[in-house]
């Protein structure tokens, strides 16, 4: 099948997953084109059936802000019909389903009919599609979508409480791919980051106010005041900085270590002991994910989608999102015995092994053939 996909290609965890699952189609023999302005981070082009169209908006004076949502409509227009693309795929909603809906109607103008998919994420929904300025245009593209797809049960919950939503929603969970990343009798170097006596705990995010990333410092001051230990701190954002400060407060600068945006997340994660996500709310919990997939255990907040991925007691804990003290008990808890640390390493990696995209890309091929079937009619 012929499929373009349109995500955002920065770090975020909807664009990984777009990107992720566009690769995978490509491996089992789809045609995949991604549109968007700027190549996917984690997208490597080597591969015939993989192809990448660039939007580009000129800039022009007049605009305060330039139209990305007209550029990338056009674009898509071009693109489905030079490639004769059968299905219109679009991770988070803002602006993408939009656009995605004007490149459709456009489209149909000339006798093309494509069905278009949209996947929710999170903070199109929870954050910023919620806010009165774009909630009609976000119902309305939802709405209009052939078929809505959401990354969990919590994250459907929440899109049918906050929106007035007439369509289906389809849970997907998100994935991650096992096969790409030889964990079994991997040599973990652990030597780069920590002395052989200590615990590397480690969080990864884009590092925004969502993810409370003073209670992963405090959290980690706790933590290494019962146990020689490091923190590595993944991701740019804006609260990085004050992180930074408050490590220097704190006393504990010398034991955390910002690494900024990096392509290494699976080598990080292979000498990660523990994993911390106490954000304030998380559709799914990408990062963790991974993390349990790398046989990193994670202590996390309990709000959202988290609980469907992280499970109390086995995988990690979870507290009430800013419990910082409880978060980090736990984390002491986990650490603190070998045998115990071992115990939930192999339950992590027992558990994400649900979400192996073996089991998870099925169910997006049955998404593309239903849709075909029901909405596809072409005239080129
Ligand atoms: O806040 C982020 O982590 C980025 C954001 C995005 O859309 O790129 O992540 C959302 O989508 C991810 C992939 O589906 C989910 O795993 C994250 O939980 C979700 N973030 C939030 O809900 C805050």
């Amino acid at each position: 099948m012929k499929i373009a996909i349109v995500c955002y290609p920065t770090f975020g965890g909807s664009g990984v997953v777009a990107t992720e699952l566009g690769i995978a189609l490509a491996n089992r023999g789809h045609d995949i084109h991604f549109v968007t302005y700027k190549q996917p981070v984690r997208l490597e082009l080597l591969s015939e059936r993989i192809h990448f169209h660039e939007v580009h908006v000129p800039e022009y004076p007049l605009f305060q802000y330039q139209p990305y949502e007209l550029a990338l409509s056009s674009k898509l227009v071009d693109t489905i019909k030079f490639f004769g693309i059968e299905v219109l795929h679009v991770h988070y909603a803002i602006p993408h389903a939009y656009a995605g809906y004007m490149a459709k109607k456009m489209l149909e103008e000339e006798g093309i009919h494509i069905p278009m998919i949209t996947t929710l994420h999170g903070t199109d929904i929870t954050l910023v599609g919620k806010h009165p300025f774009y909630k009609p245009a976000v119902t309305f593209s939802i709405n209009k979508s052939d078929v809505v797809t959401s990354v969990s049960e919590n994250l459907k919950q929440s899109t049918l409480n906050l929106f007035h939503i007439k369509k289906e929603i389809n849970v997907i969970p998100n994935f991650i791919d096992k096969s790409k990343y030889n964990v079994e009798n991997k040599e973990c170097e652990r030597s780069l980051m920590a002395n052989d006596n200590e615990r590397i705990v480690t969080h990864i995010s884009n590092f925004r106010k969502v993810k409370r990333i003073a209670d992963v410092i405090h959290i980690f001051k706790e933590i290494q005041d019962k146990m020689a230990a490091k923190l590595i701190m993944v991701g740019e954002g804006p609260e990085k900085e004050k992180a930074e400060i408050l490590s220097e407060t704190l006393g504990i600068k010398d034991k955390v270590i910002f690494l900024g945006n990096s392509n290494q997340v699976d080598r990080i994660l292979c000498f990660s002991d523990l994993f911390l996500l106490p954000s304030e709310t998380e559709s799914f919990g990408l990062a963790a994910l991974e993390a349990m997939m790398h046989r990193v255990p994670v202590i996390s907040s309990n709000t959202g989608g988290i609980p469907e991925v992280n499970v109390e007691g086995v995988t990690g804990y979870m507290s009430n999102v800013g419990n910082v003290e409880e978060m980090a008990l736990n984390a002491i808890k986990i650490l603190k015995d070998d045998s115990v640390l071992n115990k939930f390493k192999d339950n992590a990696e027992k558990v994400a092994h649900k979400f192996d995209i073996t089991n998870v890309l099925p169910l997006y091929e049955a998404v593309y053939e239903k849709a075909f079937k029901t909405y596809y009619k072409n005239s080129y």
